[in-house]
């Protein structure tokens, strides 16, 4: 009897661990956020009762038949096409539902007004760049690239439009607009991870990939680099700062005066 009590017990204590929620995931900070909560607790609710439910069978199978000797037995047509048939129909309607919040977030263009951010992942620091008053991107070129002299872009200065781009080591952004972050890596594959947004997104070289998204909530919230990058991966972090439209513009003018 000892076998069915351990896998009622590991069962409890699992189950328990996703009820109590001691160790959860941080509040969210947008709409986009709270449904993929939403979305997330659904999935976890199914594959949660099927769980429990296939354990606890588990546990009186064995309690039930363990004394008996093994059988010969030629299985269950009828069994067989009533769990096939229920997996897959709870497959295709979680992959549907997850459909809409897919496209919702990563097929929808931005609105006009977005905020574009140039963000730059490199062994094993965060860059982020801002297009000043022209709101153009400035020329860069890769040799110009030179953290010591913090040009970590490689703005070319010869080009007008570079010569007001603004670059932070933190990403700054006012609540409540969208932001357009241009994503790319200088050397491997890195992943942009804010847990607050509910969003992981992978930085690939050669590639410039968007990112959209819109914070509600001032504070200053972590970005982790979620992708194995390297010796120095687990120092590669940043912050994203949400504040008011008046205190960000009074940090992009603080910003452009260094330059
Ligand atoms: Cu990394």
């Amino acid at each position: 009897m000892l076998l069915p009590l351990c896998i009622l017990l590991v069962t409890l204590v699992t189950a328990a661990g996703f009820v109590v929620r001691r160790w959860w995931f941080p509040p969210p900070i947008n709409e986009y956020a709270s449904w993929f909560d939403s979305y997330f607790n659904l999935n976890l609710a199914v594959t949660g009762v099927v769980f429990v439910l296939v354990q606890l069978a588990l546990a009186w199978s064995i309690a039930r038949f363990r004394n008996r000797p093994a059988r010969h037995t030629e299985g269950n047509n009828r069994l067989e096409w009533i769990w096939t048939v229920s997996t897959l129909v709870v497959f295709v309607s979680a992959a549907a539902a997850g459909e809409r919040l897919w496209s919702a977030f990563q097929l929808t263009a931005s609105p006009t007004g977005a905020l574009v951010i140039g963000v730059s992942g490199k062994q094993f620091a965060w860059n982020f760049r801002y297009t000043g008053a022209d709101g153009k991107f400035g020329r860069t070129k890769v040799s110009l690239i030179n953290d010591a002299s913090g040009n970590p872009f490689g703005l070319d200065d010869s080009d007008e439009a570079s010569k007001d781009d603004i670059t932070s080591s933190q990403l700054h952004v006012p609540a409540g607009r969208p932001i357009e972050l241009r994503m790319t890596s200088h050397d491997v594959l890195h992943n942009f991870f804010v847990r607050e947004l509910r969003i992981k997104q992978d930085l690939v070289p050669g590639m410039e990939i968007p990112l959209r998204f819109r914070a509600d909530k001032p504070g200053t919230y972590e970005i982790a680099c979620s992708e194995l990058c390297g010796l120095g991966h687990h120092q590669m972090r940043s912050a994203l700062v949400v504040v008011t439209a008046e205190e960000f513009e009074s940090w992009l003018r603080g910003k452009a005066s260094e330059r």
